[in-house]
């Protein structure tokens, strides 16, 4: 299953229908309001080739189907799991407590409080529950930290990620030598 075109509700429920390699990351998110927020995540999926899966699974709205969804990656060869959620942002927490694959949750933006509220449901797990918590709307590190969790296992995605950080030095270093010049 992989989502090749992201963008909208009608894209995420055709890039579940179509067949691939079997995900290695699966991607939730509590409303379809929060593809803008991962889509920047999803797009550094695509570039390191990683097979991945996209699904809507709120954890207030329909609880039971996101406790599915988590057990069923769970035992699918899944290695990591993003979920981005704002507000009263209880899916990453609540993913994690159902799995024993490494969770990333994605604060996003989403009420008047601007992504603070969103931070803290997503960071402050009880003991014994771990979330690996990235910055407010930062999918793109999401989805890095994902890759660096398959580069444990797959030599390629480790070479990948040398090379993606060898590329960002060089890009920093030659407009250090445009200031210079
Ligand atoms: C959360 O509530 C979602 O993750 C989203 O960020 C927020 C708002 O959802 P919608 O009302 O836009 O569907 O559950």
């Amino acid at each position: 299953i992989r989502a090749e075109r992201i963008g909208s509700t009608e894209a995420v429920r055709e890039s579940e229908l179509q067949s691939g390699p079997t995900p290695l990351v699966a991607v939730t998110m509590g409303s379809d309001s929060d593809l803008g927020t991962l889509s920047a995540g999803l797009k550094v999926l695509k570039d390191f080739d990683v097979p991945f899966v996209v699904r809507i699974t709120s954890a207030h709205r329909t609880p039971h189907h996101m406790m599915q969804f988590a057990a069923e990656m769970n035992k699918s060869g899944c290695k990591a799991i993003i979920a981005a959620a704002g507000g009263a942002a209880h899916l990453p927490g609540m993913v994690a407590s159902e799995v024993a694959l490494p969770v990333i949750g994605v604060p996003v933006r989403a009420s008047v409080l601007d992504g603070m509220d969103s931070l803290l449901s997503i960071v402050q797990m009880p003991r014994g529950i771990p979330c690996a918590t990235v910055g407010i709307g930062n999918s793109t590190n999401a989805a890095l930290l994902a890759i660096r969790i398959l580069g444990v296992a797959f030599p390629e995605y480790a070479d990948k990620m040398k090379a993606y950080q060898e590329k960002m030095k060089n890009e920093v270093l030659a407009k250090d030598e445009v200031m210079l010049s």
